[in-house]
């Protein structure tokens, strides 16, 4: 069972997004085992974005991810990293496919609406960046029954 880390970013909450996106991931049958607002700041970004940092556009980005507060999740599931990765779509909101996020909500590379983990071991490394251990929930074993064959958890 793989546990990923999704933002909801100013983007998101600006369009009043937040409840169509945590429902989606519901309706998809992953759990939300941690879920909070916060806002972020230079020095996290910093850290999350370290892949951006010289790019021309990381002074907007910054700008765009300190608008609003975030809404943070750690959504728990088989396979949830590259299953999230798929709902949140291509980066460009313009070139992602629809039914994904991204692809329904968003016209843009940057404005983008959400965040997701895009692999196992940053996932590992972001749930901790946004997470303290107390809050993440582990109240879900008696759902799986529900959502998987015995041979899939
Ligand atoms: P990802 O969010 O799909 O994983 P990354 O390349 O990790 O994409 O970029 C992180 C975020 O930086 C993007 O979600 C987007 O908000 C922003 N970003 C990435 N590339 C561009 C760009 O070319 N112009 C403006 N913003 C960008
Ligand atoms: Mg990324």
């Amino acid at each position: 069972m793989e546990s990923t880390l999704v933002l909801i970013k100013p983007s998101g909450v600006i369009r009043c997004l937040i409840g169509d996106i945590i429902a989606r991931f519901q309706h998809k049958g992953l759990i939300i085992a941690g879920l909070k607002m916060m806002q972020l700041d230079e020095a996290i970004l910093h850290e999350h974005y370290a892949h951006l940092v010289d790019k021309p556009f990381f002074p907007s980005l910054l700008v765009s991810m300190t608008r609003t507060p975030v809404v943070a999740m750690v959504v728990k599931g088989v396979d949830a990293v590259a299953v999230v990765r798929s709902m949140t779509g291509a980066t460009n909101g313009r070139k992602a496919a629809p039914g994904t996020i991204r692809g329904d909500f968003s016209m843009s590379g940057q404005e983008n609406i959400v965040h997701a983990s895009d692999s196992v071991e940053n996932a590992d490394i972001e749930v901790r960046r946004f997470f303290k251990p107390e809050e993440v929930f582990n109240y879900t074993d008696d759902t799986f029954k529900y959502l998987y064959a015995p041979d899939e958890v």
